[in-house]
């Protein structure tokens, strides 16, 4: 077939250039791909237990690139030695039952193993053990499609956005309502289930104060890759700052656009989905006492803005796949107006 070489499509151009360019581009493409310190990388650990969880990688990934290394080049200097060649004999000599090969090739993966045991082993009980006494309680509710974070000795409650003080250990327990999700956020180390009616616990300190991203990292339908979250992680006196602003009581909104959105969400649905302390008492969907403190709309999906937000009032499947919140028939300017009320309850 000839090939349209207007068209430009990347087989194409794969197609007219030199093997040797072919390969550096294909390779330019792959590299293109990695990063060390992205916002997600597994390789750039923020908390103690991230770095022990890189040890052990570290530990398997030189072992395997040394093993890679053995196996290639004992195989490149076999095809090159025993290649055919003219008055090469028909077949290379043949062994067989070569006792100390064998028995050497059975140590040698039960040594790799070993080594690969052990610090797996001590990690696996380093992370597992009861959290330090002065460890920050916190209870991580997977939903279909965002994060519950409940805060029970501060009597603190959020959505989507967790957070943390550095150089304090946070014990997290997991659990949901609905279906199995994973909560994952590399940089703070571990990847653990979320399991609705099993009680999970995941422990670390956050080492380095800063924003992190976090992903479900189970599929658990429709919105699955829109349920994202953050953990900020704050300086001591930070953190003491924002759990005194969230356990503040709401203040009472202007008159204006923001007042009349209250009186809105009060006589509304909403009502009976969220809470807003000293206005409503849902439990169906996030706690929106200081949704106006978030940085992000919806688990991540989008910034808070009064457009974002009255938009999604208006219809929240259309910008998230089956959101579990429907559609309750609001004006523009009845949106706008909640908008501008939530974004006010700081
Ligand atoms: C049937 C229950 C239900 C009703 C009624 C409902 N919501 Fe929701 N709402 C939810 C759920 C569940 C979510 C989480 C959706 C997601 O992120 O996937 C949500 C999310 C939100 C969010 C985003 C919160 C965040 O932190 O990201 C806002 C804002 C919101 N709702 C406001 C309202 C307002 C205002 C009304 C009334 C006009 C309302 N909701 C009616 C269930 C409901
Ligand atoms: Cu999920």
């Amino acid at each position: 077939m000839p090939i349209d070489r207007a068209r430009g499509t990347l087989e194409d151009v794969m197609r007219s250039v030199s093997p040797a360019l072919r390969g550096a581009l294909a390779l330019t493409l792959g590299l293109g791909g990695c990063a060390w310190d992205a916002p997600m990388s597994t390789v750039a650990p923020r908390s103690d237990l991230a770095r022990d969880i890189l040890h052990v990688y570290g530990i398997i990934t030189w072992i395997a690139v040394a093993i890679a290394l053995i196996v290639g080049i004992t195989l490149a200097w076999v095809i090159v030695r025993f290649r055919d060649r003219p008055g090469a004999p028909r077949m290379p000599p043949q062994t067989r039952g070569h006792t100390a090969l064998e028995i050497g090739w059975t140590i040698a993966p039960a040594i790799v193993l070993l080594v690969i045991a052990i610090p797996t082993i001590q990690v696996i009980f380093r992370t597992q053990a009861a959290p330090a006494r002065d460890a920050l309680e916190i209870r991580v509710l997977g939903r279909q499609w965002w994060w519950e974070f409940r805060y029970p000795k501060l009597e603190v409650v959020t959505a989507n956005e967790l957070h943390v003080p550095a150089g304090r250990p946070v014990a997290l327990t997991l659990d949901g309502p609905d279906v199995i999700h994973s909560f994952w956020v590399p940089v703070l180390g571990g990847k653990r289930d979320v399991v609705p009616g099993r009680l999970n616990r995941l422990t670390f300190t956050a080492e380095v104060p800063g924003e992190y991203r976090g992903q479900c990292a189970e599929f658990c339908g429709a919105s699955h890759a829109n349920m994202g979250m953050r953990v900020i992680v704050d300086a001591p006196d930070a953190f003491a700052r924002w759990v005194a602003a969230q356990k503040a009581d709401p203040a009472e909104p202007a008159a204006g656009p923001a007042a009349d959105g209250k009186a809105i969400f009060a006589r509304s649905a909403c009502v009976g989905c969220h809470t807003i302390r000293g206005v409503s008492g849902g439990l169906l969907g996030p706690d929106l006492t200081t949704f106006g403190s978030r940085r992000t709309l919806a688990a991540g999906l989008l910034p808070i803005t009064v457009d974002t937000v009255a938009a999604w009032l208006k219809d929240p499947s259309t910008l998230k796949p089956d959101a579990k919140m429907p559609a309750l028939g609001l004006t523009d300017a009845q949106a706008r107006a909640i908008a501008t009320y939530l974004i006010g309850l700081k």
